[in-house]
């Protein structure tokens, strides 16, 4: 497996020497904001890891090779180069063999970074279960996934773009822990309510990296959640929000987009439809996630050290 992998310096350093590292994806980054606030917003990411004593590991595939962490170069190119695939757990193979360049989502992110020995991985939104999934069967991979390996997720909830009360069905048949970060109840990504709770609320870093302890010590295998919400000041009005989603999933519908195209349309058109305003609270949010994600790392990483 090591044939198909290259580690950034950086992360190389850190995962030799047994310091904390957090994975990040980079589907956000090609599909998920416009340049240049993606490449902007990828860099404070992994500066506030950093100054959280972290290390950041963005993943992606370039040119067919699986890239733990990226250089600034990388970072550059999967932020402004026209035609970079989204890769979901099934288009991994493909492309590594067909030397493809590929940016990586919730699910093959985790992929990468169990391949790399990471535990913790910052995201905004993960996919879930679409509206309308009692028809068209689109269910996002990332939810798969998150049943399998061994990652913690440290998301803002996600999006109503998605049936939210299915989406936590799925998690809950799969046994997927989901941890409310000082709440009890599941963020909607761009609000910090959903009306649905969570399986549980913690309220530190440590009791959170003491639960992951627990469930891979007991041998519990799969990923689990963290729902961490938007900060007060950066949330959407509820009524705006919900009206542009209503508005993109329409417009999707009209259009016949499905299956992979289909995460990336509405977060398009959702930005579009508010004028911009929704991203502003996007990256916030993906800052108080990279920042919460990185504490945890750093007390899952001592509690592992103490445990032995
Ligand atoms: N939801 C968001 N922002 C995102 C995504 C989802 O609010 O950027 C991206 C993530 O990379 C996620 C992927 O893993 O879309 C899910 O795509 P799909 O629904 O096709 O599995
Ligand atoms: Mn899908």
């Amino acid at each position: 497996m090591k044939q198909y992998i290259d580690y950034s310096e950086e992360a190389k350093a850190a995962l030799e020497a047994d310091k904390p590292v957090v994975a990040l994806e980079s589907t956000i980054i090609s599909h998920g904001m416009p340049y240049p606030q993606n490449l902007e917003t990828a860099q404070n990411v992994e500066n506030i890891i950093r100054e959280e004593g972290a290390t950041p590991a963005t993943m992606a595939i370039i040119g067919g090779r699986i890239k733990v962490g990226l250089s600034p170069e990388d970072l550059e190119f999967m932020a402004n180069t026209e035609g970079i695939l989204k890769a979901s757990r099934r288009d991994f193979p493909s492309a590594v063999a067909m030397k493809q360049n590929a940016a990586t989502t919730v699910a093959t992110t985790m992929i990468c970074a169990r391949l790399a020995g990471i535990r913790v991985f910052a995201t905004g939104g993960i996919g879930g279960v679409h509206r309308g999934a009692e028809k068209t069967f689109d269910i996002s991979a990332d939810l798969q996934e998150l049943a399998g390996t061994n990652v913690a997720v440290i998301s803002a909830g996600a999006k109503s773009i998605l049936d939210l009360s299915l989406t936590l069905e799925y998690l809950e048949t799969m046994g997927v822990p989901i941890y409310g970060y000082g709440t009890d109840e599941f963020p909607a990504f761009f609000t910090r309510h959903s009306g649905l709770p969570v399986t549980c609320q913690m309220n530190t870093p440590e009791e959170i990296a003491s639960a992951l302890r627990v469930k891979w010590g007991l041998g519990l295998s799969g990923g689990v959640l963290i729902a961490n919400p938007v900060p007060e000041e950066f949330s959407m009005d509820k009524n705006v929000i919900d009206e542009a989603i209503d508005k993109a999933v329409k417009e999707a519908e009209e259009k016949g987009i499905i299956g992979k195209h289909l995460t990336p349309y509405l977060l398009t058109a959702i930005k579009r439809l508010t004028e911009g305003k929704s991203l502003a609270s996007n990256i916030e949010l993906v800052y108080n996630n990279a920042r919460t994600a990185a504490k945890i790392a750093v007390v899952y990483n001592s509690l592992k050290k103490q445990e032995g």
